[in-house]
């Protein structure tokens, strides 16, 4: 049909590539750290494409969002201070919005650029900014979190790239004990952690530096995206000594929250069922992750 595609490949899938048709580029920039993309998609909406990669598509960013969000949110009573690491498009935020418990939200995003560019082309993302109790920090989360003040969050997401550039230290043990460091007793971590069909070993190293670190419980979780390679993506979640965690039940549930978000935009993928669901975990991932 004459129309162009982008094709999708990387060390991180090799063999593979995804392609996805274009209607038109929106932005095309070279930040400090990456190659930053918008185009407009034929079928999944606007994407942002960091280093070759998608991030996010329109479509189904919800999926992601919502997940990593409200799988460590709702599992704990009542977040009240959160840190999100990366995160820079906003849609975390927003969900974080959702829960009338959290006063203070930090953002840690190492590249300034993503933000700008969300704001322009994912004002409904971009909105989770607009929330007064966000703070925003710009620079490298290693950084951050070796400065940050001992047990001052109660929940941190992880929504970091994959581990090629600016993330790379992001899945090493340094980065993983200052996040214990940072969380409260009974604290939780919700990070993203790739594909189990691509990507065992690095889940594998992910959750046995965790179960040295995190004295609480590790538990790995997945959801269905579309658009990231191979159609799933997984979430580690670990807390910290103290109150126990019973991820698998929610005992913060979603649909008992009024809602302190400004946005009205409905939840598409998340509900309590999913939750408990998500830590249903294949047989195969089972055997070939021992430490699972
Ligand atoms: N919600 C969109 C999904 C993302 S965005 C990941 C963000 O992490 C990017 O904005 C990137 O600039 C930021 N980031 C990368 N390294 C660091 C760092 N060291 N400190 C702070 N922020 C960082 C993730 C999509 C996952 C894709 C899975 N294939």
């Amino acid at each position: 049909n004459g129309k162009k595609r982008i094709y999708f490949n990387n060390p991180m899938w090799p063999g593979e590539a995804h392609s996805l048709q274009v209607e038109s580029i929106l932005f095309k920039g070279k930040s400090e750290y990456q190659e930053v993309v918008v185009f407009e998609s034929t079928t999944y909406g606007k994407v942002l494409v960091l280093d070759g990669i998608v991030q996010l598509t329109e479509k189904d960013e919800c999926a992601y969002q919502e997940m990593i969000t409200h799988l460590p949110l709702c599992s704990i009573p009542s977040p009240k201070t959160v840190l999100v690491v990366g995160g820079g498009d906003g849609g975390v935020l927003s969900e974080i919005s959702r829960h009338n418990s959290v006063e203070h939200m930090d953002i840690c995003e190492i590249d300034k650029m993503v933000i700008d560019v969300s704001k322009e082309f994912f004002p409904d993302l971009a909105i989770g900014f607009e929330d007064p109790r966000v703070h925003l920090h710009i620079g490298d989360a290693v950084e951050f979190l070796r400065r940050a003040p001992r047990g001052k969050y109660d929940a941190i997401i992880v929504d970091s790239s994959d581990p090629v550039g600016p993330a790379q230290e992001l899945v090493e043990k340094p980065f993983f004990e200052a996040i214990a460091k940072a969380l409260k007793p009974g604290g939780v971590l919700c990070n993203m952690a790739e594909s189990m069909w691509l990507h065992t070993h690095l889940i594998e190293d992910m959750i046995s530096i965790c179960r040295e670190i995190f004295k609480g419980s590790v538990h790995y979780a997945w959801g269905s995206v579309p658009t990231y390679p191979s159609g799933v993506i997984g979430f580690l979640l670990c807390s910290t000594e103290g109150p126990p965690v019973d991820f698998k039940n929610p005992i913060n549930p979603i649909e008992k929250l009024d809602g302190a978000a400004k946005h009205k935009r409905d939840l598409k993928f998340y509900n309590s069922e999913i939750h408990s669901a998500a830590f249903a975990l294949p047989s195969f991932l089972r055997k070939e992750v021992k430490a699972l």
